[in-house]
């Protein structure tokens, strides 16, 4: 099974147990206190990952990945609904225990999102569409999450907001949040999603930590995010 180092306020986590949510693929979670320094200890940089950052999704080894359900699957059944479209059967190979075969360590929450959703519809598989998924990945790594989950974290969590090292620091954030913000309520002007009108892992990524941030002034991105609310499979920040 697959096992996700994790912590329940990080977005980045987030997205990764959002997408396991919707494809309905069950998982170990283990909690990591990064306010206590958990991923900074010589064990998790040892034996987790080396970036000391979560998440980090450990991949037993032999464990195929997920393999789409068919009639004749005769796989273990994970679907509890009646909603197909991206149900997966879980398909593996070895033992998780395996002492001879290593498991794969997979971090950055992005690619943790690519590697889920191969070959469902959440990523598409037209070359275009793909590459456009991916070009809002990385926006949101460059752009956007730098700016909205950094000042997040400093305000709502760190308590830096009277701090004066901290003033000019977060307006410069605030200031490239909005533009950000901007960005996506004009893409979102003539769509429903973010790539192509269908739900993708562009919007499981954008909706992480856009969805924490002041969307009063942004109606079209408050209307994306409630379609994203009513996918199949959606839990909130806190589940
Ligand atoms: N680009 C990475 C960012 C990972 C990251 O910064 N994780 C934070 C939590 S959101 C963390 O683990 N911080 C702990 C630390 O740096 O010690 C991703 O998308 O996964």
């Amino acid at each position: 099974m697959l096992t996700l180092y994790d912590y329940s306020l990080s977005g980045n986590c987030y997205k990764v147990r959002l997408l396991l949510s919707m494809l309905r693929v069950p998982y170990v979670r283990v909690d990591v206190d990064i306010k206590k320094g958990e991923s900074r200890t010589d064990e998790f940089l040892n034996n987790v990952s080396l970036n000391g950052k979560v998440p980090t999704m450990v991949i037993p080894y032999g464990y195929e990945h997920l393999k789409k359900k068919t009639p004749n699957d005769a796989s273990i059944d994970l679907n509890a609904t009646n909603n197909s479209s991206n149900i997966y059967t879980e398909s593996k190979n070895g033992d998780d225990d395996d002492d001879n075969n290593q498991s794969t360590i997979l971090s950055e929450s992005n690619a943790i999102l690519i590697y889920l959703s191969q070959n469902t519809s959440l990523l598409p598989s037209n070359p275009i569409e793909h590459a456009q998924v991916m070009q809002w990945l990385f926006w949101e790594q460059y752009s956007h999450e730098p700016n909205i989950a950094t000042l997040r974290w400093w305000i709502s969590y760190l308590d830096k907001s009277q701090e004066p090292e901290y003033l000019d620091r977060i307006v410069e954030k605030q200031r490239n949040g909005y533009e950000a913000l901007n960005l996506m309520e004009k893409h979102l002007e003539s769509r429903k999603f973010l790539v192509t009108d269908r739900f993708t892992i562009a919007d499981v990524a954008l909706y992480a930590y856009t969805h924490c941030a002041e969307e009063g002034n942004f109606p079209k991105i408050k209307a994306w995010l409630k379609r994203v609310e009513e996918q199949p499979g959606y839990i909130p920040i806190n589940d």
